[in-house]
């Protein structure tokens, strides 16, 4: 055997000896370019050829040929072999428990002050108010003045008001809606009218943003008994079928006659002297009312000697606040989860 088959042979082993033993594809590569490439060990030995008589050259080149097939075939399965080993290492280092439970979604829920509006306004509504809704910020004129509000009450202290500028205001009631509704509509009128308000004043039990909502039923002899009919039906819806309701003369600028109106303790009713709730009086203070003040239906363009019509405002913290039996006002402003939670 000639000393160039030889070294064909030699190094053909050689690389089928590393071709085995390569670990990855980039060692694979470098060893395939080592043996086939242009200045790799076969390719080299091939280039001596040119030195063997003429006659021998057929048979070595056949030689050179069998040995690079080969090569070629371990190349092959070689990378076939690491690149399955590289699928199944990948699938190792990402695997996936498709048992492990999955993330609960979050379902958020209604704040107790709507879930407060809704019930109001749906129990008022299936006796004919309908909700209407105004601006926060509004003009000095309807905040106050269209309600009877004079230029010297202590309402329109700087302490009280937010001024947002000249003649604008952060409303402090929602009575200017029902005023505008009555300028922009002819009675009959039946509404509630829900929505934050603003009043400087921030403590444990009050808020400088909070929520009203405040009723309005104007039609041709509307009178006190109307009133105490419809707020002993919405105590009662509210509250519980065996509520009553208990009326005390007030002052408030709006309405004249004006009373204070109580409802009998839901959680006691009257028979437990050391009530939390109503503090043994048995009696919890919801709202005010009264008729409409013969001034305002001037203001809105009605006369008042064709019309009369009741009114009435209370704060929603306090009805949810009785509702839901919560303890602390400022709870409902604070978006804690573990408290909205519950509703
Ligand atoms: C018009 C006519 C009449 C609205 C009224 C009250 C009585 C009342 C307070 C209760 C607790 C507000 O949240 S609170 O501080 N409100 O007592 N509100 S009558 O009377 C109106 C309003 C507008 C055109």
């Amino acid at each position: 055997m000639s000393e160039i088959q030889n070294q064909i042979r030699e190094k053909g082993q050689a690389a089928l000896e590393q071709i085995e033993t390569a670990k990855n594809l980039p060692d694979l590569d470098q060893i395939r370019v080592s043996v086939l490439g242009k200045k790799g060990s076969l390719s080299e030995a091939l280039k001596t050829l040119g030195q063997v008589p003429a006659e021998e050259r057929p048979k070595l080149g056949a030689l050179a040929n069998e040995w690079k097939s080969k090569i070629e075939a371990a190349l092959e399965i070689k990378k076939t072999a690491l690149e399955a080993n590289q699928i199944e290492a990948d699938l190792i280092k990402t695997k996936i428990d498709v048992t492990i439970p999955s993330r609960k979604v979050h379902v958020g829920s209604l704040h107790p002050i709507t879930t407060t509006v809704r019930k109001i306004s749906e129990t008022l509504g299936r006796i004919g108010f309908d909700v209407t809704v105004g601006p926060e910020i509004e003009t000095d004129f309807l905040n106050f003045e269209a309600v009877n509000i004079p230029k010297d009450h202590p309402a329109r202290d700087m302490q009280d008001t937010f001024f947002v500028g000249p003649g604008v205001v952060l409303r402090s009631q929602t009575s200017p809606v029902q005023m505008r509704a009555m300028r922009a509509e002819k009675w009959p009128i039946r509404i509630l009218c829900p929505g934050a308000v603003y009043r400087c004043d921030s403590d444990a039990t009050h808020s400088p943003m909070f929520h009203q909502i405040e009723g309005l039923w104007v039609d041709k002899k509307v009178s006190m008994s109307d009133l105490k009919g419809v707020l002993g039906f919405f105590a009662k819806e509210l509250f519980g079928t065996d509520t009553k309701i208990r009326l005390r003369p007030s002052y408030f600028p709006f309405v004249e006659p004006g009373a204070e109106v109580d409802v009998s303790c839901m959680l006691c009713a009257g028979k437990n002297h050391k009530c939390q709730v109503c503090k043994g009086t048995g009696w919890l203070e919801i709202l005010g009312a009264g008729m409409v003040h013969p001034r305002l239906f001037e203001l809105a363009g009605y006369k008042s000697d064709e019309v009369s019509g009741f009114a009435f405002g209370m704060g929603i913290e306090r009805i949810a606040m009785l509702l839901h039996g919560i303890p602390d006002l400022r709870l409902m402003f604070h978006g804690d989860q573990r408290f909205l939670k519950q509703f």
